[in-house]
């Protein structure tokens, strides 16, 4: 049957070209299934600092031309008009930021010019901007220079910040310094000094202390008690995560991708527990550097963007498409790929709005943002929540009124996002236990236990239907008026 050789790979050609088309390609996937993307109206300029303020709109900076670093301005998620802010003194581009327990923003170092010859030199300056007044006012300058430093909110609402570069040599600023949020002063880590990456990955971690999950593989924590300490705590599976993302979540913290060439593995680490040390999880269905990550109501992770071209920014690799990742499956799931096409690479920001999308804004000289929409705004109608208190304290039981209080199956407090550089320096979730009220239509919920679990600050409430289906967000203040 010598002859009949060619007919028969010819039949097996067809036939897997059949089974190809018979798969349904992406666009023939339901919102419900892959998400949604949505292109934005353009803005001036293309966003490198994007924060969420307590009001529930977006402030945005950017790094670029007339607009650079010091001429915020304020996004409205439900109309997409944009407003002046109060302009800032100097170049706020590289800057690290964090919200304070008050919802002021604090912002440390910048950029020392407006061009791109004064890269690596950071400026001393550190400022607060309140959103109540549309106003900035300067804390006393730090040690020394910081570009792409990153700051974490403290237990106790003060912010520690580290690293960032001092000079156009990139010469690392190794000092860790506290800001007191109380006393507008400093307090340094003199035993605590250390060469770290440029946006080092830091979170607030249950025992108190700030762990440093990357770049590096090394992971370390650093107690800001007295002058400082840092001790080796294990080293990650994956290398260096160079332009990675990471999120923590519940105690735990998820980083991914990263590195040059980029990887799609992510890994996770449980810091509740005794011994904590990293574990690979499944990896992401393609490599990404200059990714974001982003928290969802629903305690899912949305990751969007990035490149999977080898480099420091390869536009011609971009990653158009969203996945999603279940911390209680491990597993990820590939979403809706972006028709805009638009590279979010290289000074891209992610930011989780309180109506459940995905603000998707940058990449250098991208001016057109996006929002997602994801499968869950697509599974019916959305749980009520109202009667939100302002303002809770710490392990305090609070009641909010829902007409859908029985079919609520989760509640989560996400905190208020401010991200730069593809990574939001404060980004966590807390699950929080709740129980139906007494009264129908009420929820009975408890909040976090302690500063060590949520620093306090303002958050996006949520809850969550058996569907999977979020509310929006309401904000709320968590803890007390600190010292
Ligand atoms: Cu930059």
């Amino acid at each position: 049957m010598e002859t009949d050789r060619p007919f028969v790979r010819a039949l097996s050609c067809l036939l897997s070209a059949l089974t190809t088309l018979i798969v349904l390609p992406a666009s023939a996937q339901t919102p419900g299934q892959i998400g949604q993307w949505q292109s934005l109206i353009s803005l001036p300029f293309y966003p490198v600092h994007n924060h969420l303020l307590p009001n529930g709109k977006v402030m945005i900076w950017s790094g670029d031309g007339t607009n650079v670093g010091n001429d915020p301005r304020l996004w409205d998620p439900a109309t997409q008009n944009l407003t002046t802010l109060a302009p800032l003194s100097y170049n706020a581009f590289c800057s690290g930021h964090a919200f304070l327990a008050d919802g002021r923003l604090f912002v440390a170092g910048g950029h020392n010019g407006i061009n791109t010859s004064a890269n690596g030199d950071g400026v001393r300056y550190a400022s607060l901007y309140n959103p109540a007044t549309n106003s900035w006012s300067a804390a006393p300058s730090m040690n020394a220079g910081r570009w792409y430093p990153t700051v974490t909110t403290l237990a106790n609402g003060d912010a520690l910040v580290v690293s960032g570069t001092m000079s156009t040599s990139y010469a690392n600023n190794t000092l860790p310094q506290v800001y007191r949020a109380g006393t507008n002063t400093w307090r340094n880590l003199t035993s605590a000094q250390l060469g770290l990456d440029l946006y080092p990955m830091m979170f607030l971690a249950p025992n108190g202390k700030v762990i440093n999950v990357g770049p590096t593989a090394i992971t370390r924590y650093l107690d800001t008690s007295g002058a400082g300490s840092w001790t080796r705590l294990t080293t990650r599976t994956f290398g260096n995560r160079t332009y990675g993302s990471a999120v923590m979540y519940d105690g735990k913290v998820l980083v991914l991708g990263g590195g040059d060439p980029p990887t799609k593995s992510a890994e996770v680490i449980d810091l509740n527990q005794p011994s904590p040390a990293w574990r690979s999880v499944a990896p992401m269905s393609v490599a990404r550097r200059q990714v974001n990550a982003t928290l969802l109501p629903d305690g899912n992770v949305l990751v969007t963007g990035g490149t999977s071209g080898p480099g420091f920014n390869d536009a011609t690799h971009a990653v158009y498409s969203a996945e999603l990742w279940n911390p209680v499956t491990e597993r990820w799931t590939t979403l809706a790929t972006s028709s805009a096409a638009i590279p979010r690479i290289y000074h891209s920001a992610a930011v989780l709005l309180p109506d459940g999308r995905v603000l998707s804004t940058g990449g250098n000289g991208q001016l057109v943002p996006e929002a997602f929409s994801p499968p869950y705004l697509f599974k019916g109608a959305r749980p009520a929540l109202s009667a939100v208190t302002s303002s809770i304290s710490y392990g305090q039981t609070f009641s909010v009124q829902s007409t859908n209080a029985s079919s609520i199956s989760k509640v989560t407090l996400i905190r208020i996002t401010s991200v730069t550089h593809a990574f939001n320096e404060n980004q966590r979730l807390n699950t929080l236990t709740f129980r139906r009220g007494a009264t129908a239509g009420t929820l009975d919920i408890t909040a976090p236990a302690s500063g060590n679990i949520a620093p306090p600050g303002h958050y996006l409430l949520f809850l969550v239907n058996s569907s999977g289906v979020p509310s929006v967000g309401r904000v709320v203040r968590l803890g007390v008026s600190v010292k």
